[in-house]
Protein backbone atom coordinates (compact mmCIF):
# COMPACT_ATOMS: atom_id res chain seq x y z
CA UNK A 1 0.00 0.00 0.00
CA UNK A 2 1.11 3.57 -0.78
CA UNK A 3 1.79 6.00 1.97
CA UNK A 4 1.65 9.91 1.48
CA UNK A 5 3.14 11.30 4.37
CA UNK A 6 1.86 15.10 5.00
CA UNK A 7 1.35 18.05 7.47
CA UNK A 8 -1.45 17.48 9.91
CA UNK A 9 -4.59 19.71 10.08
CA UNK A 10 -4.26 23.63 11.13
CA UNK A 11 -5.83 26.73 10.80
CA UNK A 12 -9.01 24.48 10.49
CA UNK A 13 -7.86 22.81 6.86
CA UNK A 14 -7.98 19.24 6.68
CA UNK A 15 -4.78 19.31 4.53
CA UNK A 16 -2.86 22.26 5.17
CA UNK A 17 -0.09 22.11 2.66
CA UNK A 18 -0.63 22.83 -0.67
CA UNK A 19 1.47 20.75 -2.17
CA UNK A 20 0.23 17.85 -0.15
CA UNK A 21 -3.53 17.91 -1.31
CA UNK A 22 -2.41 17.87 -5.02
CA UNK A 23 -0.74 15.13 -4.37
CA UNK A 24 -4.13 13.17 -2.23
CA UNK A 25 -6.15 14.72 -5.16
CA UNK A 26 -3.90 12.87 -7.93
CA UNK A 27 -3.45 9.71 -5.81
CA UNK A 28 -7.41 9.71 -5.46
CA UNK A 29 -8.26 10.61 -9.12
CA UNK A 30 -5.44 7.75 -10.29
CA UNK A 31 -7.58 5.85 -8.48
CA UNK A 32 -4.36 4.32 -6.36
CA UNK A 33 -5.10 2.73 -2.71
CA UNK A 34 -2.88 5.08 -0.21
CA UNK A 35 -2.70 5.69 3.64
CA UNK A 36 -2.05 9.11 4.28
CA UNK A 37 0.07 9.60 7.63
CA UNK A 38 0.72 13.12 9.47
CA UNK A 39 4.38 14.12 10.47
CA UNK A 40 4.33 17.26 12.38
CA UNK A 41 7.85 18.11 12.10
CA UNK A 42 9.08 18.46 7.89
CA UNK A 43 12.59 18.76 9.52
CA UNK A 44 11.93 15.24 9.51
CA UNK A 45 11.23 14.45 5.93
CA UNK A 46 13.90 13.13 3.06
CA UNK A 47 14.11 16.34 2.57
CA UNK A 48 12.99 18.81 5.31
CA UNK A 49 9.87 19.72 3.30
CA UNK A 50 6.10 17.28 3.21
CA UNK A 51 5.32 15.48 1.18
CA UNK A 52 6.75 12.69 0.55
CA UNK A 53 5.73 8.98 -0.61
CA UNK A 54 6.50 5.72 0.48
CA UNK A 55 6.18 2.50 -2.02
CA UNK A 56 7.61 -0.61 -0.38
CA UNK A 57 11.46 0.06 -0.16
CA UNK A 58 11.22 3.23 -2.66
CA UNK A 59 10.86 6.87 -0.64
CA UNK A 60 9.71 9.88 -3.03
CA UNK A 61 10.37 13.66 -1.77
CA UNK A 62 8.87 16.37 -3.49
CA UNK A 63 5.27 16.09 -5.02
CA UNK A 64 6.44 17.27 -8.59
CA UNK A 65 8.62 13.89 -8.31
CA UNK A 66 5.84 11.99 -6.75
CA UNK A 67 3.86 12.75 -9.85
CA UNK A 68 6.59 11.76 -12.15
CA UNK A 69 7.08 8.72 -10.53
CA UNK A 70 3.06 8.01 -10.49
CA UNK A 71 2.76 8.84 -13.79
CA UNK A 72 6.05 5.78 -14.57
CA UNK A 73 4.14 3.32 -12.16
CA UNK A 74 0.91 4.05 -14.10
CA UNK A 75 2.07 4.08 -17.68
CA UNK A 76 1.68 7.76 -17.80
CA UNK A 77 -1.98 7.75 -16.25
CA UNK A 78 -1.34 11.56 -14.79
CA UNK A 79 -0.66 13.44 -18.01
CA UNK A 80 -2.85 11.42 -20.22
CA UNK A 81 -4.65 13.00 -22.97
CA UNK A 82 -2.58 16.22 -22.30
CA UNK A 83 -0.96 17.73 -25.54
CA UNK A 84 2.87 19.14 -25.08
CA UNK A 85 0.65 22.21 -25.16
CA UNK A 86 -1.61 21.85 -22.38
CA UNK A 87 1.51 20.65 -20.53
CA UNK A 88 3.32 23.51 -21.16
CA UNK A 89 0.31 25.90 -20.30
CA UNK A 90 -0.22 23.74 -16.94
CA UNK A 91 3.35 23.67 -15.89
CA UNK A 92 3.39 27.18 -16.56
CA UNK A 93 0.53 28.24 -14.24
CA UNK A 94 1.40 25.64 -11.86
CA UNK A 95 5.05 27.75 -11.18
CA UNK A 96 3.03 30.93 -11.08
CA UNK A 97 1.61 29.58 -8.30
CA UNK A 98 3.78 27.08 -6.55
CA UNK A 99 6.18 29.21 -6.50
CA UNK A 100 5.41 32.95 -6.58
CA UNK A 101 2.04 33.35 -5.20
CA UNK A 102 2.60 30.05 -2.39
CA UNK A 103 5.26 32.92 -0.54
CA UNK A 104 2.47 35.31 -0.33
CA UNK A 105 0.22 32.70 1.12
CA UNK A 106 2.50 31.89 3.40
CA UNK A 107 4.09 35.46 4.26
CA UNK A 108 0.53 36.45 5.30
CA UNK A 109 0.61 33.66 7.65
CA UNK A 110 4.38 33.74 8.93
CA UNK A 111 4.99 37.34 8.65
CA UNK A 112 1.69 39.26 9.89
CA UNK A 113 2.17 40.25 13.11
CA UNK A 114 -1.44 39.40 13.90
CA UNK A 115 -1.54 36.77 12.23
CA UNK A 116 1.70 34.63 13.91
CA UNK A 117 -0.09 33.38 17.26
CA UNK A 118 -2.05 31.20 14.72
CA UNK A 119 0.99 29.89 13.51
CA UNK A 120 2.32 28.98 16.80
CA UNK A 121 -0.69 27.05 17.56
CA UNK A 122 -0.87 25.75 14.62
CA UNK A 123 2.09 24.72 13.79
CA UNK A 124 4.43 24.53 16.84
CA UNK A 125 1.80 23.00 20.09
CA UNK A 126 3.52 19.48 19.69
CA UNK A 127 6.36 21.97 21.19
CA UNK A 128 6.35 21.30 24.80
CA UNK A 129 5.56 25.10 26.03
CA UNK A 130 8.58 26.45 27.61
CA UNK A 131 10.62 25.67 23.97
CA UNK A 132 7.03 26.64 21.66
CA UNK A 133 8.56 30.28 21.77
CA UNK A 134 11.76 29.82 21.04
CA UNK A 135 11.29 26.92 18.27
CA UNK A 136 8.65 28.98 16.60
CA UNK A 137 10.60 32.26 16.90
CA UNK A 138 13.72 30.63 15.05
CA UNK A 139 11.51 28.89 12.55
CA UNK A 140 10.06 32.53 11.50
CA UNK A 141 13.24 34.40 11.84
CA UNK A 142 14.18 31.33 8.84
CA UNK A 143 10.78 32.00 7.23
CA UNK A 144 11.82 36.04 6.94
CA UNK A 145 15.56 34.83 5.51
CA UNK A 146 14.05 32.69 2.76
CA UNK A 147 11.54 35.34 1.91
CA UNK A 148 14.09 38.24 1.36
CA UNK A 149 16.13 35.59 -0.54
CA UNK A 150 13.25 34.60 -2.93
CA UNK A 151 12.60 38.29 -3.27
CA UNK A 152 9.31 39.00 -2.43
CA UNK A 153 10.24 39.75 1.05
CA UNK A 154 12.60 42.49 0.00
CA UNK A 155 9.03 45.06 -1.34
CA UNK A 156 6.68 46.68 0.74
CA UNK A 157 3.77 45.50 2.75
CA UNK A 158 1.60 46.94 -1.23
CA UNK A 159 4.41 46.10 -3.21
CA UNK A 160 3.51 42.75 -2.01
CA UNK A 161 -0.19 42.41 -2.58
CA UNK A 162 0.21 44.19 -5.73
CA UNK A 163 2.13 40.85 -6.68
CA UNK A 164 -0.51 38.40 -5.30
CA UNK A 165 -3.05 40.78 -6.98
CA UNK A 166 -1.47 40.20 -10.74
CA UNK A 167 -0.86 36.17 -9.78
CA UNK A 168 -4.25 36.08 -9.23
CA UNK A 169 -5.78 37.68 -11.89
CA UNK A 170 -3.51 35.87 -14.25
CA UNK A 171 -4.56 32.47 -13.00
CA UNK A 172 -8.43 33.92 -13.31
CA UNK A 173 -7.78 34.89 -16.60
CA UNK A 174 -5.81 31.88 -17.67
CA UNK A 175 -8.25 29.57 -16.61
CA UNK A 176 -11.12 28.10 -18.23
CA UNK A 177 -14.16 29.89 -16.48
CA UNK A 178 -15.90 26.52 -16.85
CA UNK A 179 -14.87 22.57 -16.99
CA UNK A 180 -10.38 22.47 -16.40
CA UNK A 181 -7.11 23.25 -18.17
CA UNK A 182 -7.14 19.89 -20.49
CA UNK A 183 -11.07 19.07 -20.92
CA UNK A 184 -13.69 17.90 -19.04
CA UNK A 185 -11.90 16.33 -16.19
CA UNK A 186 -9.64 17.48 -13.82
CA UNK A 187 -5.69 16.18 -13.76
CA UNK A 188 -2.96 17.41 -12.61
CA UNK A 189 -2.33 20.90 -12.61
CA UNK A 190 -5.61 21.69 -11.72
CA UNK A 191 -4.95 20.11 -9.00
CA UNK A 192 -1.77 21.81 -7.89
CA UNK A 193 -3.18 25.18 -8.93
CA UNK A 194 -7.14 24.60 -6.45
CA UNK A 195 -5.25 22.90 -3.66
CA UNK A 196 -2.54 26.44 -3.52
CA UNK A 197 -5.77 28.37 -3.49
CA UNK A 198 -7.89 25.83 -1.09
CA UNK A 199 -5.96 25.80 1.28
CA UNK A 200 -4.63 29.64 2.15
CA UNK A 201 -8.12 30.62 1.20
CA UNK A 202 -10.05 28.12 3.96
CA UNK A 203 -7.72 29.02 6.37
CA UNK A 204 -9.53 30.76 9.83
CA UNK A 205 -9.08 33.06 10.97
CA UNK A 206 -8.91 34.62 7.38
CA UNK A 207 -5.36 36.23 6.52
CA UNK A 208 -4.74 39.15 4.06
CA UNK A 209 -3.98 36.56 1.34
CA UNK A 210 -8.05 35.40 1.84
CA UNK A 211 -8.88 38.79 1.82
CA UNK A 212 -7.18 39.79 -1.72
CA UNK A 213 -8.47 36.32 -3.35
CA UNK A 214 -12.16 37.09 -2.71
CA UNK A 215 -11.48 39.88 -5.27
CA UNK A 216 -11.34 36.99 -7.50
CA UNK A 217 -14.58 34.63 -7.77
CA UNK A 218 -14.04 32.52 -10.79
CA UNK A 219 -10.91 31.53 -9.47
CA UNK A 220 -12.64 30.18 -6.29
CA UNK A 221 -15.25 29.04 -8.44
CA UNK A 222 -12.79 26.83 -10.65
CA UNK A 223 -11.09 25.97 -6.86
CA UNK A 224 -14.41 24.14 -5.60
CA UNK A 225 -14.92 23.04 -8.86
CA UNK A 226 -11.53 21.19 -9.00
CA UNK A 227 -12.38 19.77 -5.51
CA UNK A 228 -15.81 19.03 -5.89
CA UNK A 229 -14.77 16.92 -9.23
CA UNK A 230 -12.17 14.71 -6.98
CA UNK A 231 -13.83 14.89 -3.93
CA UNK A 232 -10.92 15.89 -2.32
CA UNK A 233 -10.98 19.36 -0.05
CA UNK A 234 -8.66 20.93 1.61
CA UNK A 235 -10.89 21.87 4.38
CA UNK A 236 -12.84 19.57 6.70
CA UNK A 237 -16.10 18.61 5.02
CA UNK A 238 -17.97 17.24 7.59
N1 LIG B 1 8.69 21.60 -3.85
C1 LIG B 1 8.13 20.92 -2.70
C2 LIG B 1 7.60 21.95 -1.72
C3 LIG B 1 7.06 21.31 -0.45
C4 LIG B 1 6.90 22.33 0.67
O1 LIG B 1 7.33 23.47 0.60
N2 LIG B 1 6.25 21.85 1.73
C5 LIG B 1 6.09 22.70 2.90
C6 LIG B 1 4.69 22.54 3.47
S1 LIG B 1 3.55 23.47 2.48
C7 LIG B 1 7.08 22.26 3.95
O2 LIG B 1 7.22 21.10 4.22
N3 LIG B 1 7.77 23.23 4.54
C8 LIG B 1 8.66 22.98 5.61
C9 LIG B 1 9.88 23.82 5.53
O3 LIG B 1 10.12 24.46 4.50
O4 LIG B 1 10.62 23.85 6.52
C10 LIG B 1 7.04 19.97 -3.17
O5 LIG B 1 6.46 20.22 -4.24
O6 LIG B 1 6.79 18.96 -2.51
Amino acid sequence: MLKLVVLPSAFGVRNVSPFCLKTEMLLTALGLPFDMEELQDPRKAPKGKLPFLLDGDTCVADSELIAEYLDQKTDGAVYAGMSAAQKAQGLALLRLAEEHLYWTGVASRWLDDSWWPNVVQGFFHFVPAPLRGLASGMARRQLRKTYQLQGLGRHSFEEQQGFARRDFQALQDALPASGFLAGDKPGYFDFGIAALIAGMVDNQPPTWFTELARDYPLLLDYTERVQSSVGVYGRFTE
